[in-house]
């Protein structure tokens, strides 16, 4: 069922009220779910605290977990185990790319560039998965968030499509790895959302326009859609799906 009442997810990645995973966050509460939310940067705390602060019910947990640390995972997982001992899912939506490596030309891309990228937006997801697979006794789900970037070559995206590439081998590979565990993991391919990231991006307008006038339901995708597939893909329904990237987008991948 839908009801996620008794269950314990965290959320990493609510830097602001636009964020994806706030979206995630929102559709998760509406379904009864307890939440532990992560930030990785001090400056994102209050933000986020004010955010966790709007949702009736206990207080949540929220805790710095920033992914370039191992000993920031370790400490975040281990105040996370000792308060809740078992969890049933994580919602991993972190990414960073040095902005100047977006747009200009792919060749360009520096080593120390290439390796932040891949070290924030796809080892990390590798990471929290190996800090939580002890405290998902039950089973657990894990999803994280990718972009069409990784499948084809797109504008102004560069490194980062290549670090969702290797996000998306990932999950593939996790899912294999944690398959006999009963942990199921999943990529959402969200369409472009105007956040603090796709701030990042250039001509970002021009891109949503395409989306509107192309994609096959005609309208931009919204964190409330990316959130509600978050929920299906953290509940049972979804129980047989791992390995999986859904694409959250109105449709505009299958254009050619
Ligand atoms: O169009 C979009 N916005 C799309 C985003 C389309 C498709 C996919 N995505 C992906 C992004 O690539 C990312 O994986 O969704 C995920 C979330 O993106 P978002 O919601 O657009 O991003 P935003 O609201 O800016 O939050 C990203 C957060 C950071 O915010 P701060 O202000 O703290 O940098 O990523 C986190 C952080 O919360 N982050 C980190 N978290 C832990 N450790 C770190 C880090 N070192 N660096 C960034």
């Amino acid at each position: 069922t839908f009801s996620l009442k008794g269950k314990t997810y965290i959320v990493m990645g609510v830097a602001n009220k636009r964020s994806i995973a706030w979206g995630v966050a929102r559709s998760l509460h509406n379904a009864g779910a307890q939440l532990i939310f992560t930030y990785g940067k001090e400056r994102t705390e209050k933000s986020v605290r004010e955010l966790a602060a709007t949702l009736e019910g206990a207080e949540p947990l929220i805790l710095q977990c920033d992914v370039t640390q191992d000993e920031s995972i370790a400490q975040c997982f281990q105040t996370i185990k000792e308060q809740y001992g078992v969890i049933h899912g994580i919602a991993h939506s972190v990414a960073f790319a040095n902005r100047e490596e977006l747009d200009g030309e792919f060749v360009d891309t520096s080593r120390e560039g290439f390796l932040l990228a891949h070290n924030i937006s796809s080892y990390s997801l590798t990471a929290v998965a190996k800090a939580a697979q002890d405290m998902m006794t039950e089973g657990g789900s894990i999803v994280t968030m990718t972009y069409l970037g990784g499948e084809r070559v797109l504008p102004n995206y560069n490194i980062m499509g290549v670090a969702k590439a290797s996000l998306e081998a990932s999950v593939r590979y996790l899912a294999s790895s944690l398959g006999k565990h009963n942990i199921r993991v999943n990529a959402i391919s969200a369409g472009p959302i105007r956040t603090l990231s796709a701030k990042g991006i250039r001509d970002f307008n021009t891109i949503l326009k395409k989306i509107e006038e192309e994609a096959p339901l005609r309208r931009t995708t919204t964190p409330e859609e990316v959130g509600d597939t978050a929920l299906f893909l953290f509940s049972e329904l979804s129980r047989g799906i791992t390995g999986e990237n859904i694409h959250v987008d109105s449709g505009y991948h299958i254009l050619g």
